[in-house]
């Protein structure tokens, strides 16, 4: 059996297991309220606790942290989860990757899918300006890059790809309701395999809650979150183009 590697939450101390919870209550603030937001805490099973804030959020509606200890611990030895463990590498080097080993543009072509019309995020990653400093795929020499924008149909993506002999398609859903985002995403993987291309190009996921399993799930090759940065999307590309270069 594996040995287990318990870890508990962090507050002043190793394995004190301090956590805080935040929350709104629809009563205006009093002493009153205090003692019930003290109550829910306790009703979460965190011991100790103490009301850190309380402030009035809306007319009758009060926002509350309350800090106290949680007994859980969780046992990071148990737990698998598949990410994406390409390095992030600096933009000389990709630019470098593309000229020396791929010897030829890197295309990609992205979209935000279906009904969704954040093109935000895809912007941040495609278009020059990028994202956190970090300047979009558009910026670098060895890539040629398409944004279709948003509130574009899976077939016109795929007709688009194909057209323009796409290495890699970067699909961003945000609006997750209903789960259309898995839908919108599984329809692309089958089209693609339905007209036979899909050993042919990269299929990448993104959006605010997409991660790496939901994304290989539906089908794709990889799935990225919040947070993520041009040349991490880069980095990725570049390597796994090389790969099927060699
Ligand atoms: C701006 C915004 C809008 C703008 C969008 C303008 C535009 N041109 O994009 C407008 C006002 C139009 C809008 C409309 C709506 N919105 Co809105 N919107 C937002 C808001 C405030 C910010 C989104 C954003 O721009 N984030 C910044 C970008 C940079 O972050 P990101 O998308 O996560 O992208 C990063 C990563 O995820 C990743 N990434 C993203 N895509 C991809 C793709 C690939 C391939 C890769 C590799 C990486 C990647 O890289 C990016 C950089 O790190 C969010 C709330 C919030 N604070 O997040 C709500 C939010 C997304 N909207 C929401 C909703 C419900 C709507 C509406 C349905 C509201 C309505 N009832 O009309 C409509 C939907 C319209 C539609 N048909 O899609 C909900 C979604 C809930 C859900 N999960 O389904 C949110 C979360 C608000 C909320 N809390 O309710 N919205």
């Amino acid at each position: 059996m594996s040995r287990k590697e318990l870890i508990r939450a962090y507050g002043d101390r190793q394995n004190d297991g301090m956590v805080q919870m935040s929350f709104v209550l629809p009563v205006a603030p009093s002493a009153r309220s205090r003692e019930a937001a003290k109550i829910f805490a306790l009703e979460h099973g965190l011991t100790d606790p103490l009301v850190a804030t309380m402030e009035a959020c809306a007319e009758g509606y009060t926002f509350f942290v309350v800090y106290g200890g949680s007994k859980h611990a969780v046992d990071l030895a148990a737990i698998e989860v598949p990410e994406v463990t390409t390095r992030t590498l600096s933009r000389d080097e990709i630019e470098l990757i593309i000229k020396n080993d791929i010897k030829r543009k890197v295309v990609v072509v992205g979209a935000c899918t279906g009904a969704d019309a954040h093109t935000v995020g895809i912007d941040a990653i495609l278009n020059y300006k990028g994202y956190g400093g970090d300047k979009g795929l558009e910026s670098y020499k060895g890539f040629e890059a398409f944004n279709m924008g948003a509130q574009v149909e899976n077939e016109q993506l795929a007709a688009r790809a194909r057209a323009v002999g796409a290495d890699a398609i970067l699909v961003s859903q945000v609006i997750t309701q209903r789960d259309c985002h898995k839908e919108n995403g599984k329809a692309l993987v089958e089209l693609i395999n339905s007209q036979g291309w899909r050993d042919e190009v990269l299929l990448l996921f993104g959006g605010p809650r997409i991660d790496h399993k939901l994304a290989l799930d539906l089908g794709f090759d990889a799935g990225f979150g919040p947070g993520t940065k041009p040349s991490d999307v880069a980095s990725f590309v570049v390597e796994q183009v090389r790969v099927k270069t060699k």
